[in-house]
């Protein structure tokens, strides 16, 4: 049987910066221009499979306004944690260097971050250059990419750079906390994990 693990993936970045809309576009590979704002945490799973047949199946935790005050509650125990900027606002950049701090200071020290550039399409009216953003990337340690939600480019890249990324062979503390589905369906490396960490088998919904 192809190995299973299971991790859980953080949304961060500035408001209207298209954190939804690069989840919709991963999960459902749907983009809606007037799409509302997030009420509260939403909550996805997508799966990646690898070349080798390894699936990465990613809980993903979409936060929406209230970011601020409750950010720690999002990225604790996160495996990884997707920061997003809009190619055509400076200042978002920058406010996702200070979500990348406070990773850097607060979350596990394991966690692979990705920054991702997103609305590529919007080329044309954008701020910030690929070099300005790599070298950061880069200086920093992070993995980088440039998204469109809208046309989808980029989207599966980051995703699934990131499901190789993980350590699919780390002891089982550097993985999600617990298995979603049965037994029958989450393979045994996970299941073994949700048992060592005090039978938890339910995701954290608090
Ligand atoms: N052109 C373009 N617009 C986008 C893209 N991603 C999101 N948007 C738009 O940006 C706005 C904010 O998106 P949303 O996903 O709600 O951002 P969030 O607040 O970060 O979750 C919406 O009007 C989206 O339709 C993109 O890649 N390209
Ligand atoms: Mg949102």
């Amino acid at each position: 049987m192809s190995k299973q693990f299971q991790f859980k993936l953080v949304l961060l970045g500035e408001s209207a910066v298209g954190k939804s809309s690069l989840v919709l576009r991963f999960v459902k590979d749907q983009f809606d221009d007037y799409r509302e704002s997030t009420i509260g945490a939403a909550f996805l799973t997508q799966t990646v499979t690898l070349d080798d047949g390894t699936s990465v199946k990613f809980e993903i935790w979409d936060t929406a306004g209230q970011e601020r005050y409750k950010a720690p509650m999002y990225y604790r125990n996160a495996n990884c944690a997707v920061v997003v900027y809009d190619i055509t606002q400076t200042a978002s950049l920058e406010k996702a260097k200070s979500w990348i701090r406070e990773l850097q200071r607060q979350a596990d020290p394991s966690i692979v971050i990705a920054l991702c550039g997103n609305k590529a399409d919007l080329a044309a009216r954008r701020q910030v250059t690929q070099e300005e953003a790599q070298k950061y990337a880069e200086e920093e340690g992070l993995m980088w990419g440039e998204t469109s939600a809208k046309t989808g480019e980029g989207v599966a890249d980051i995703f699934t750079a990131i499901a190789k990324k993980l350590p699919l062979t780390a002891p089982p503390s550097a993985r999600a906390g617990g298995a979603r589905a049965g037994p029958a369906k989450t393979g045994v490396d996970l299941n073994k994990q949700a048992n060592t960490q005090g039978g938890q088998n339910e995701p954290c919904n608090c």
